[in-house]
């Protein structure tokens, strides 16, 4: 048999296309969009179905984004991107027996992921013996069993890994880390691991919570909104909407963000032309180009000039907060030139957006991945807070924090149990409702759980959704890990590459998704989700599913509780009626009184969150905390480059759904390094030339070859090439300080062509 691929996407460099840059977000091409990912996956009639209930109070939540619906819905309650995300779930072609009959594992390696994804929906278990380079049928029955006795000959309820992507339900999420816990252990990485895990901590510490305190309606009294590290276009577009609203009404907006994305520049909301409404908004009122990294000096100057000559909030301050002296003498120890120099912004820039700060009663701050994703993440999060209290923006209407989720239930799964290191008083009252004992010992995050599978630590590993082998950084270690474990587990709707490099016996587990319909024997179910601003809500789907073969998630756990554990949980109450399911949540879980009832209201119901209800904390002191940090050490060596890895226009985390990102005017082809014009001249290098990366950390060097470079707006010195192809890039012990969360967006990288080696020995 030929070598298999090591897990790494095929470094194709054929058919780039590249056009201009676009300056206007949405309007008619995203419409036309919506509708062409649909109706090529979907066909006409399911379309026009399908999308007509996205987001409706009797309808499914959006599997796109977290973003939370307005009160008043129009029929039109999605953006394209989450069109794009329903159309690929529902699509009609199937990947069942005979497609992998016909498709053996290390062809499959070879393929992208863009193919890999298109194939369609799984229809049916599989399972992949050991030795063997094909997957057959396995029957539910049997794939549930020999996972059960897989558990059950483990040595240790720790060599099992449990991990959960952000689309999973509270329901399902619920039982899930129940099941788990009942196993003894608390090894549940998840997704937010990767993503807003630096948010959390950050929060907690300084403000007594995990969450953002603002509501959608704030937008609408904001005088000032922050847009840090955040490319809402793309990733958030109904947001645009928030953001055009509240610039009607005034407030003004600031991107701070390398990258001049799209969406923050013009925004016209496709709705409009039926109004016969042509005009477009401009949104930002300043673009920050700060330099990968320079946050937390840019935020440190802001609040300098705040300090010396801003009027401060000093009832808030001396009431509500503690820390602040020193806070404020830590300031006087940063120099302008540093400021300046780790920004990459001039000082009259600073000044600028300082003015706005100080004229703003209400300030609201949105970050997304450009924040958390730094060996800083934690820290300069903690600035931003710091920024906020110093004018008391917490607690007041149109002001707050905002980290902008990103999986639609990555919040709920977390609020329901999700989470590797649970605190006591949650650990508590989960076992008031289940009423058996769970494990202290904190387990595996996702950094930690690679480790233990390469250490040969780890027997089974099962995944509910995700694509763990393609989100996690370093991916050929990832891949020997995963490699290294005896039986893997992938819960999925769709094909991706965690299918393909496995442990030695491998099954495939295919779920109903979001838009299906879910009955089970009390008759039509609906499950839950918690958006990011912490309403939860229904949803239920309302399409038939794509295969008969396929179960719902919270059914599939039950039926492993009933063989792992059936004493400790009436396992069947919970398949028969997941209202059973919500039952014992509201007596596990705080904030969940009257489950059943409340969720039913059309908007659901919101979860207390003391910061916004009341200024309260919940932090020892009983205050808000100001944080001391120093500056991060924003140095590389003289010639190498800071890479930062992003989403495009047209993909779902590892799921692409095309290859255009139009936006960004890139066409056809995702190997692509983004690099400043200038940086390109220097090195001789031109548009579409091939480059080499190597990456450096710690004296250990990865290499990625094959990319091509294309010229764009990003500061000198800065890269930007795209998740998940560069991932093979970001080193496993490269992670942000208290929150472990890989530093996808820096890397220190090195470039070279295939004739020289000039570019990186200089
Ligand atoms: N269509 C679509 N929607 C999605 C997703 C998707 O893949 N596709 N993914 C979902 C998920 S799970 C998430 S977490 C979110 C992600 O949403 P985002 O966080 O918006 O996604 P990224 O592409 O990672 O973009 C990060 C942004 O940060 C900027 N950036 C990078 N480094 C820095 C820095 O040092 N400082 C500053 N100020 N900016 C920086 C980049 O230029 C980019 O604009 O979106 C969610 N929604
Ligand atoms: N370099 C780099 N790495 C990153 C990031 C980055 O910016 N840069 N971002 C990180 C972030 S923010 C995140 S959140 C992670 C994402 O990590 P994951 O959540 O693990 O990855 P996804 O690509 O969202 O997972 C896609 C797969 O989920 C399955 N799926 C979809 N819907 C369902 C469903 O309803 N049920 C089930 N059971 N399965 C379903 C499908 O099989 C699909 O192939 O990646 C992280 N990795
Ligand atoms: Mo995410």
């Amino acid at each position: 048999m030929k070598e298999m691929r090591d897990g790494t996407t095929p470094p194709d460099t054929a058919g780039l296309r590249l056009s201009k840059v676009k300056t206007t977000a949405a309007g008619i091409p995203a419409a036309v969009s919506s509708l062409n990912h649909g109706i090529r996956k979907m066909g006409l009639t399911k379309t026009v179905r399908t999308l007509l209930m996205v987001n409706q109070k009797e309808g499914f939540d959006c599997p796109g984004c977290a973003w939370p619906d307005p009160e008043h819905r129009t029929s039109f309650e999605f953006c394209e991107n989450g069109a794009k995300a329903v159309a690929d779930e529902a699509m009609k072609a199937k990947v069942n027996a005979s497609f992998f009959q016909k498709h053996p594992i290390s062809d499959l390696l070879e393929q992208s992921d863009f193919w890999l994804n298109s194939q369609g929906r799984i229809a049916q278990p599989m399972i992949r013996k050991s030795g063997s380079n094909h997957y057959q049928p396995i029957d539910w029955d049997d794939a549930f069993d020999l996972i059960s006795e897989h558990i059950q000959t483990m040595n240790h309820p720790e060599r099992g890994v449990y991990y959960t992507s952000g689309r999973t339900s509270n329901e399902a999420a619920f039982l899930y880390q129940a099941l788990v816990r009942a196993l003894g252990s608390n090894n549940m990485p998840d997704c937010s691991n990767m993503c807003h895990e630096s948010s959390g901590k950050a929060l907690t510490q300084t403000i007594g919570i995990g969450k953002g305190t603002v509501h959608l309606d704030d937008f609408n009294h904001a005088d000032l909104i922050l847009v840090i590290g955040q490319n809402p276009g793309t990733n958030h577009p109904r947001m645009l909407t928030a953001l055009r609203d509240a610039k009607k009404k005034g407030a003004k907006i600031i991107s701070i963000n390398p990258l001049p994305e799209t969406g923050l520049q013009r925004f016209k909301h496709p709705q409009d032309y039926m109004n016969a409404d042509f005009q477009t908004t401009q949104l930002a009122d300043i673009f920050v180009p700060v330099r990968i990294g320079g946050d937390a000096a840019l935020l440190k100057g802001i609040m300098k000039i705040l300090l010396e000559s801003g009027t401060l909030d000093r009832s808030f301050i001396d009431t509500k907060t503690i820390g602040f002296d020193k806070f404020r003498e830590s300031l006087e120890n940063h120099t302008w030139d540093q400021i300046v120099h780790d920004s990459g912004i001039e000082r009259a820039i600073i000044e600028e957006i300082a003015s706005y700060c100080d004229e703003s009663n209400a300030t609201i701050a949105c970050w997304a991945m450009g924040l958390t994703q730094h060996r800083n993440g934690v820290a300069v999060i903690q600035e931003v807070v710091n920024l906020l209290l110093l004018g008391g923006h917490i607690g007041r209407k149109g002001a707050g924090v905002c980290p902008v989720r990103g999986h639609s239930n990555v919040q709920g799964d977390r609020t329901v149990g999700i989470w590797e290191a649970p605190s006591e008083s949650f650990i508590e009252k989960l076992e008031e409702g289940l009423n058996f004992s769970i494990p202290r010992k904190h387990g595996y995050d996702v950094v930690h759980a690679i480790h233990a599978m390469e250490q040969g630590n780890v027997d089974v590993f099962i995944s509910m959704g995700g694509n763990f082998l393609s989100a996690t950084p370093d991916t050929r270690r990832t891949a020997s890990g995963l490699r290294n474990v005896g039986l893997t587990v992938q819960i999925s709707t769709k094909l991706n590459r965690s299918h393909l490099i496995t442990g030695k016996t491998a099954i495939i587990l295919p779920v109903l998704g979001r838009t299906e319909i879910d009955i089970q024997e009390s008759g039509e179910q609906f499950v839950t989700v918690e958006n990011s601003m912490g309403v939860v809500h229904r949803s239920k789907g309302n399409t038939k599913p794509v295969s008969i073969n396929l179960i719902s998630e919270p059914f599939l756990v039950a039926q492993l509780g009933v063989r792992l554990c059936p004493d400790v949980l009436p396992w069947r109450e919970y398949m028969r009626n997941y209202d059973n399911i919500r039952d014992l949540m509201e007596r596990s879980l705080h904030g969940f009184d009257d489950y059943n009832h409340r969720v039913r209201a059309p908007n659901g119901f919101l979860l207390p969150n003391p910061p916004r209800d009341s200024c309260e904390f919940d932090t020892d002191s009983g205050k808000a905390s100001f944080t001391v940090h120093s500056l991060p050490d924003v140095k590389v060596e003289s010639n190498h480059f800071v890479l930062m890895t992003i989403r495009s226009h047209d993909q779902y985390n590892t799921t692409i759904y095309g290859l255009h990102d139009r936006y960004r005017g890139v066409h056809g082809n995702r190997r692509i390094v983004f690099m400043n014009a200038l940086d390109m001249s220097e090195r001789n290098l031109k548009t579409r030339d091939i480059v080499h990366m190597k990456s450096h950390f710690n004296g250990t060097i990865r290499e990625s070859n094959n990319w091509i470079v294309v010229p764009y707006e990003i500061p000198r010195g800065n890269l930007a090439a795209y998740f998940p192809e560069a991932n093979e890039l970001v080193p496993l012990e490269s992670t942000a300080h208290i929150s472990n969360t890989p530093t996808s967006k820096w890397i220190e990288v090195s470039l070279s062509t295939s004739e020289a080696s000039i570019l990186e020995e200089e």
